[in-house]
């Protein structure tokens, strides 16, 4: 049996009730192959099973008190998966359907990414089975309070710095830092995403949305196209997916559908993404609300057939999984030519295979959603050196890592004979960076 099966076949024996981080740790670890035979020392120092294998879980208890005093108790996770190239770096999720399988997939995954921007970052994921939906701003700060009461003492400016993720927004990020501050006595870089008022950096909010665009824009210039007149679809109307319109509309491409987890809004000459601001950020309502605003928009209740309307370009910034096989053929019948992920591995495997076999461009997400902790890593920089660069800065900044990251993994993909294969082109470069730093750092 060969050295990637037989650290799989461990994998699966030793975290079979683990589906999401399984399916994340088969598509890296296959997609290494060739790098493996190159590297026959890799397997000689276990590499991959270290590399499989978290440096650490916290598991931790959070409790809090309701607006009616009513007493909750949700569970808090914070994975800090690798610290070869850097401080573990990573969001923080608040849903409930957190678990463990979901930190340690989107931990591995991070790991990646982190290692592809070329900024000194390692990979970590946290958050809790929480449920911001429904709750007070008192009850939120209460949660966030108490949260941060125990994660306090595992992050720090120089182990551990936590940001944003589904449910996580600068909000939350707010009361997390205060509660930090508050305990540590410490005014320092310990999270990003935060407030510009208290050291957050430019271009941050929009980072992820904005460098997803910036990588479909390369991926269409290297083919001789650009974005204008473009129609694209985008699953999710939170931070990515929100930030994703604004960009392809400023590049001139047509946005004519997104969704939250009720249901989609289609709206044939373009989405008003200021009614969807309104609605998203500041009221925090349903996106039915669209179409009642809107004239000439349709709303339908249920996500999945979203991928019935036709498009060029598919833009998934929702959740996992959300783009399955079916959703695949779907797009694919109806001319899609560029997936770009803003989500964390959206597609499912059978997803991409539809993808990769009707040679349609797929931008995997530890590639297209990197301008996110990219940024997160410049507004880092901007804390420890006690300085503020302009929006112009960070953008051109943002954009020349996206860039880079697209040659990174078409070239990784090229060098083994994968040309186009940015699913391999992505894991492989991300991989080289962390194992050159694991194999320098000795057997820990
Ligand atoms: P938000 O919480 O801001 O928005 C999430 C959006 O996705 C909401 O519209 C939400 O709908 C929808 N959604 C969540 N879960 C589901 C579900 N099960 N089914 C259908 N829709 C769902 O999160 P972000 O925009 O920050 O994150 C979106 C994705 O992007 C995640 O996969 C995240 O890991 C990834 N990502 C985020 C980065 C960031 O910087 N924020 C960076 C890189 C990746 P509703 O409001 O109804 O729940
Ligand atoms: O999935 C991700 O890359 C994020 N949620 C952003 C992480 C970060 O540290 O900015």
């Amino acid at each position: 049996m060969g050295y990637v099966d037989r650290v799989l076949g461990e994998l699966r024996r030793k975290n079979a009730n683990e589906a999401e981080f399984l399916q994340a740790a088969e598509e890296i670890l296959t997609s290494l192959e060739p790098v493996l035979q190159e590297h026959p020392e890799y397997e000689r120092a276990a590499l991959l099973e270290r590399f499989v294998e978290p440096e650490r879980v916290v598991i931790f208890r959070v409790p809090w008190v309701d607006d009616a005093g009513m007493v909750h108790v949700n569970r808090g996770y914070r994975v800090q998966f690798n610290s070869a190239i850097g401080p573990y770096k990573g969001g923080l999720r608040f849903h409930p359907s957190v678990d463990l399988s979901i930190m340690k997939f989107l931990g591995l995954e991070q790991i990646l990414k982190n290692s592809l921007t070329g900024l000194p970052i390692g990979g970590g994921k946290g958050g809790a089975d929480f449920d911001p939906k429904g709750k007070s701003d008192m009850e939120i700060m209460r949660f966030c309070q108490s949260f941060m009461t125990e994660l306090f003492r595992h992050i720090g400016e120089d182990t551990d710095v936590p940001a944003g993720d589904i449910g996580v927004g600068s909000r939350e990020i707010g009361y997390l830092f205060g509660q930090f501050k508050r305990i540590r006595g410490e005014h320092v870089g310990v999270l990003t995403g935060r407030g510009l008022s208290y050291g957050g950096s430019m271009v941050r909010k929009e980072a992820t949305g904005y460098g997803l665009v910036y990588m479909v824009e390369e991926a269409l210039r290297c083919r001789g196209e650009g974005l204008a007149g473009k129609r694209v679809v985008i699953s999710g109307a939170g931070n990515v997916a929100i930030y994703a319109c604004e960009k392809a509309q400023a590049l001139g491409a047509l946005v004519v559908a997104m969704y939250d987890s009720d249901g989609y809004i289609y709206d044939p000459s373009g989405i008003r993404l200021d009614v969807i601001k309104q609605i998203k950020e500041v009221e925090r309502a349903r996106i039915a609300a669209y179409a009642d605003r809107v004239k000439g928009a349709e709303y339908h209740a249920g996500c999945g057939n979203i991928w019935a309307i036709p498009c060029e370009i598919a833009l998934p910034c929702a959740t996992q999984n959300e783009l399955d096989g079916r959703a695949a053929r779907l797009l694919i019948q109806n001319g899609v030519r560029y997936v770009g992920e803003g989500a964390n591995m959206p597609t499912t495997p059978e997803g991409i295979e539809a993808f990769r076999s009707a040679g349609v461009v797929f931008l995997p997400a530890k590639a297209a959603n990197a301008g996110g902790v990219a940024t997160s890593a410049l507004e880092m920089a901007q804390s420890s050196g006690r300085m503020f660069w302009t929006f112009e800065e960070v953008d051109v900044k943002l954009k020349n890592i996206i860039v880079n990251i697209y040659r990174s993994m078409d070239e990784a993909a090229r060098r083994y004979g994968l040309a186009g294969d940015y699913v391999a082109g992505a894991n492989i470069a991300g991989f080289t960076k962390v194992a050159n730093a694991m194999m320098a750092h000795g057997i820990v």
